[in-house]
């Protein structure tokens, strides 16, 4: 018996359901990625922000689940669509970010390049230990002097007669002091390339970025690559900034969706909350003000699940541009941490403690709302395609 809780909520905060749409496979699959969200991350996720604890073990169990890599054909993954991967980073973002985080950065960042780029000698070698979470990967595009525009980046592969040597840095890279496996971007001969690289190698540092108020769950650090020398073979057969970008446009796919899961849990939250908490006499929830905003809330929340899920189809028909990509990435991101900002305000006090999700939510948007492209960088690249004018 298929159990359909994960698109019909206690609070009717559904307004336009989509799930007759879905096909039993996919039913089969959101229904275990809820249960696994609700009993292996929810009772961890609170002490886990607190004390910034990153566990390989969340890997295995993504892994043990087969849906790390969910769009990859073969190397025991599930080679399922991506509205099928939207709606698994939702449920996971509905407990939190970081494990969002850990599981597209795996899966869209590392998996995908090796996929659609690496020899089969690499895919054998990477993609069935990566899909079992018995490897962990990290993706190095951003810099500490190359952020929203990587092209400036400073990191070079130099071609020697039996290997690569890469120098260089990055910065904010998700998974990096834990990582096994690293997609490097670097610039040889001048032009963008990818290469594979492992922990294996000589000449790699990472160390952990401290200090972090967000994103706790999921550990971020730098890559330092002091002649690093990279066989050959691992190489990337992609050219230029599209080999990232490819990659980044699945990758921005899912924090369109994932956003609108820490923004379902806010709303749940919330409405949970005014129905027990009364002042001046009556529920909050009986108050028109608070309905108003709820109102607001469920709107934003159901126009960005239905956006994201015309551009998730329109992927899988490979009918799609970039922007498209861009448009529910920003959407999201913002209605999303507003809809975060407002759910806590309705809290009152009881909106800052721990107990209740929302701050939490709310600083990890924060971050999800700047990487894989900030607000306003996505707000340029619409702007460039509205009127033809670069505005960088
Ligand atoms: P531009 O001239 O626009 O493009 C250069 C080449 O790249 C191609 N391209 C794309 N291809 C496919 N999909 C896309 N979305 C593409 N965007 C660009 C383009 O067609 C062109 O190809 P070719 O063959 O003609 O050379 O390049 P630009 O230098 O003007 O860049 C513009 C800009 C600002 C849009 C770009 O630099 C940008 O998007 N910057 C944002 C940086 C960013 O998103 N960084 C992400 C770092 S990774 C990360 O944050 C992971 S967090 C993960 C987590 O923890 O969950
Ligand atoms: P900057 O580029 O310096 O931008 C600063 C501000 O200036 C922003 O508001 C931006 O919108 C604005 N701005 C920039 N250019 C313009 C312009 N032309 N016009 C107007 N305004 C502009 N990167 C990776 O490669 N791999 C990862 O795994 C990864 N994980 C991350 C995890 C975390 C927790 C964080 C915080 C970041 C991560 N990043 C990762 C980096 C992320 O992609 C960058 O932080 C992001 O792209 C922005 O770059 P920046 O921080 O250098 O900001």
């Amino acid at each position: 018996m298929i159990d359909l809780k994960y698109l019909s909520n206690r609070y009717m905060i559904n307004l336009i359901k989509f799930n007759k749409r879905l096909s039993s496979e996919q039913k089969m699959i959101l229904d275990n990625t809820k249960k696994f969200c609700e009993n292996y991350l929810k009772p961890r996720v609170i002490n886990d922000y607190k004390n910034e604890i990153v566990d390989r073990q969340i890997f295995k169990e993504f892994g043990n689940m087969g849906i790390l890599g969910p769009k990859i054909k073969g190397f025991s993954c599930l080679g399922e669509s991506y509205v099928t991967y939207g709606l698994i980073a939702k449920e996971i973002e509905s407990i939190d970010s970081g494990y969002r985080s850990m599981f597209s950065v795996q899966s869209s960042l590392v998996m995908n390049p090796i996929d659609k780029y690496a020899n089969d000698y690499l895919k054998n070698k990477y993609l069935y230990n990566l899909a079992s979470g018995d490897f962990i990967g990290c993706f190095g595009l951003t810099e500490p002097d190359a952020g929203s525009n990587p092209n400036d980046m400073k990191t070079v592969a130099i071609k020697e007669k039996d290997c690569y040597i890469l120098n260089g840095s990055k910065t904010w890279i998700s998974n990096s002091p834990i990582a096994d496996v690293f997609i490097i971007w670097a610039k040889l001969d001048g032009k963008v390339r990818g290469f594979l690289l492992d922990r294996d190698m000589n000449g790699i540092t990472t160390p952990k970025i401290d200090g972090k108020l967000s994103l706790r769950t999921s550990v971020t650090g730098m890559i330092f690559l002091d002649n690093v020398k990279v066989p050959l073979q691992n190489i990337l057969n992609v050219e230029g900034l599209k080999g990232p970008f490819t990659c980044l446009n699945d990758a921005r796919l899912g924090i369109s969706f994932g956003a609108i899961g820490a923004a379902e849990n806010c709303l749940m939250n919330t409405i949970d909350y005014v129905l027990n908490r009364k002042q001046f006499n009556s529920l909050l929830a009986e108050k028109q003000l608070i309905q108003y905003k709820l109102a607001d809330m469920v709107s934003e929340y159901n126009l960005a699940l239905h956006a994201s899920y015309s551009v998730a189809e329109a992927m899988d028909e490979n009918d799609f541009t970039p922007e498209m990509i861009s448009f529910v990435k920003r959407n999201s991101c913002q209605k999303s941490l507003n809809i975060a900002r407002t759910c806590r305000d309705i809290l009152g006090g009881n909106g800052i403690s721990e107990e209740y999700n929302i701050f939490r939510h709310l600083t990890n948007l924060e971050t999800v709302n700047t990487y894989e492209g900030t607000h306003d960088i996505h707000s340029l690249i619409l702007g460039r395609y509205i009127t033809g004018k670069m505005a960088f």
